[in-house]
C-alpha cells in the first residue's frame, strides 16, 4: 500500500511539472501571409504576432527548391510579441516558414507553417494550356 502511496505522488508531482510547462508556453497567435495562405501577389511583408513577448532568434523563408530567401532576417535583442519584416518580390511556388524563439523565461519554441503564392491571373490567361486548371485540380499539397 505504502508503494502504491508513494507512486500517486510522484504521477501527481509529474502532472504538476507537466503543467508548469504548459503554462510557460508562448503561442503565435497570428501570422501575415496566414498558414496555408493562397496569394495571388507576392507579399510585401512577414509578420508574426506572439501571445506574449519574445526574442526571434531564427526565422526562415524557405522557397520550393528548398533554398533560403534573404529578407535582412537579424535576431531581436529585445523582447517584443509582434515582429514585421519586408519581403523582396517573391517568384510563384510554395513557401515554408521556420522560427524560433525564446520567451522571458528562457524557454525555446519552434515552429513552422507555409503558404502558396500562386502566379498572376494575367499571366495564367496568356497560357491556354492553364485555363481549365483550378485551384482544386492542381495539384499540391496543402
Ligand atoms: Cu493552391
Amino acid at each position: 500500500m505504502k508503494i502504491l502511496k508513494t507512486l500517486k505522488i510522484v504521477s501527481a508531482i509529474a502532472v504538476l511539472l507537466m503543467a508548469t510547462t504548459v503554462s510557460a508556453h508562448v503561442d503565435l497567435t497570428e501570422t501575415v501571409p496566414a498558414d496555408e495562405a493562397m496569394l495571388m501577389q507576392s507579399p510585401a511583408t512577414l509578420k508574426q504576432t506572439f501571445s506574449a513577448p519574445v526574442r526571434m532568434m531564427k526565422l526562415s523563408l524557405i522557397d520550393a527548391e528548398k533554398k533560403a530567401v534573404k529578407f535582412g532576417f537579424a535576431a531581436s535583442a529585445t523582447a517584443a510579441s509582434e515582429f514585421e519584416w519586408p519581403l523582396p518580390t517573391l517568384k510563384e511556388g510554395e513557401y515554408q516558414v521556420s522560427w524560433i524563439v525564446m520567451g522571458q523565461d528562457g524557454h525555446k519554441m519552434t515552429g513552422d507553417y507555409g503558404f502558396m503564392l500562386h502566379g498572376d491571373m494575367k499571366m495564367e490567361a496568356k497560357q491556354p494550356s492553364s485555363q481549365s486548371l483550378n485551384h482544386q485540380s492542381h495539384s499540391h499539397q496543402h
